[in-house]
């Protein structure tokens, strides 16, 4: 009973082995290669990687792994295994000159083909079968997972590969044009370059990182999942996007990153709209408050972690306006729990997980107060640093 509330990692080696049966089962060979990516949590710097800010994620536990073998045929086919143990199907031509690949049902094979279309030098036909425990819809980063998974069986698969940052750029570059989703680097960054028991500072403006260790001490972070996502995240994050830009634009800057906390001023003299001068503040605040949290991180400063997290909430609700009810409940019922030092909403909004920087020896009272306080069905696990992608043994 106590366990349905815990989302728990399979573990790799569990998801190779039902990836490995799955293509034998399907294609009638032995699979070439194995390639896996995790989803990620961030712990701080909502919604300014598209401004060139810092973020600091974490990469976790929970992976995408991909199983594939070159098959000869000019038609890229895929199978995979959803988290319910349903099995889907696909295929489509592998991309040439004269017929490159374009964005089309079903869904989620776009993030797939996105990355084949991308990939330096082409790619040939090939067969692969798909299997995951990251937490889908959650703002985990399911999708970087499987573009980052994908390109990395592909790099074993044709024996081309590129560097890591130029990796990450390229999912990224799927992901806008295939999905059609405007996302910033943060997520194929982490995915790409986390490792066990680090944060990554990415800074998004140079695209450098610095491996920040987690070392929390007797302090652990919650990761709280509302088990909620609002239809409307489609079109609300490019207008975010937009908002940031106008502001800079109206700077003269080509990135928020390069604003102060004056700028706000400027912006206002010039009769900019409210709704563009409230995202251009929290842009701003927030590139200072993820700087702040990991330097305090390194001085073991968490009470100053825990401040930063409640104002980066704050923030994301009222100025950013991409929290929901879900999330600012499962905040308030977090706040002056005992043990707790800070929680805030993490991921791209709109539904999604809660990160709570908490005493260990206090979580199991938090989640008994979350579950008996929240209207919801939450599901919890501890976030654990893990490795971004790498190629699996078969
Ligand atoms: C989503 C996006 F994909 C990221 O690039 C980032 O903007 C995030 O939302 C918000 O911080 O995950």
């Amino acid at each position: 009973r106590k366990m349905s509330n815990e989302a728990i990692a399979k573990g790799e080696a569990v998801l190779l082995k039902e990836a490995r049966d799955k293509f034998v089962e399907a294609f009638g060979r032995q699979p070439q290669a194995a390639a896996c990516a995790p989803g990620r949590v961030n712990l701080i710097g909502e919604h300014i990687d598209y401004c060139e800010g810092y973020v600091l994620p974490v990469a976790l536990p929970f992976v995408t792994v991909m199983v594939g073998g070159l098959n000869n045929t000019g038609e890229c086919r895929l199978l995979s295994i959803l988290g319910t143990g349903e099995e889907v199907k696909t295929s489509f031509p592998a991309p040439t000159p004269s017929a490159p690949l374009k964005p089309g049902p079903p869904a989620w094979a776009n993030y797939v083909k996105g990355v084949v279309a991308n990939f330096p030098g082409g790619v040939s036909g090939f067969d692969a079968a798909i299997v995951t425990d990251v937490p889908m819809g959650s703002g985990l980063s399911s999708s970087a997972a499987i573009e980052v998974a994908t390109f990395t069986l592909l790099e074993a698969l044709t024996g081309r590969s590129v560097g890591l940052v130029e990796k990450a750029k390229l999912c990224q570059k799927a992901e806008h044009e295939f999905p059609g989703m405007p996302c910033g680097i943060m997520d194929q960054y982490i995915v790409t370059m986390g490792r066990k028991d680090h944060a990554l500072l990415i800074d998004c403006r140079s695209l450098e990182a610095e491996q920040i260790p987690m070392q929390l001490g007797d302090l652990v972070v919650l990761v709280t999942n509302s088990n909620v996502k609002h239809k409307l995240t489609g079109s609300e994050y490019p207008t975010r996007r937009a908002q940031c830009q106008e502001a800079a634009d109206r700077l003269g800057l080509s990135s928020l990153r390069g604003a102060k906390i004056e700028d706000l001023e400027k912006l206002k003299q010039q009769n900019c709209e409210e709704v563009v001068l409230k995202r251009a503040k929290h842009v701003i605040e927030e590139i200072s408050r993820t700087e702040e949290v990991a330097r305090v991180m390194k001085q073991k400063d968490f009470k100053r972690v825990g401040e930063l997290f409640y104002q980066s909430h704050e923030s994301l609700s009222k100025l950013m306006e991409v929290s929901c009810p879900e999330m600012d409940q499962i905040v308030d019922i977090i706040r002056g729990a005992p043990g707790v030092y800070g929680a805030r909403m993490t991921g791209g909004g709109f539904g999604g997980c809660v990160v709570t920087l908490i005493k260990k020896s206090e979580v199991e009272n938090l989640k008994k107060r979350i579950l008996a306080k929240y209207k919801g069905s939450p599901t919890f696990f501890l976030s654990q640093p893990s490795d971004g992608a790498r190629l699996l043994k078969l």
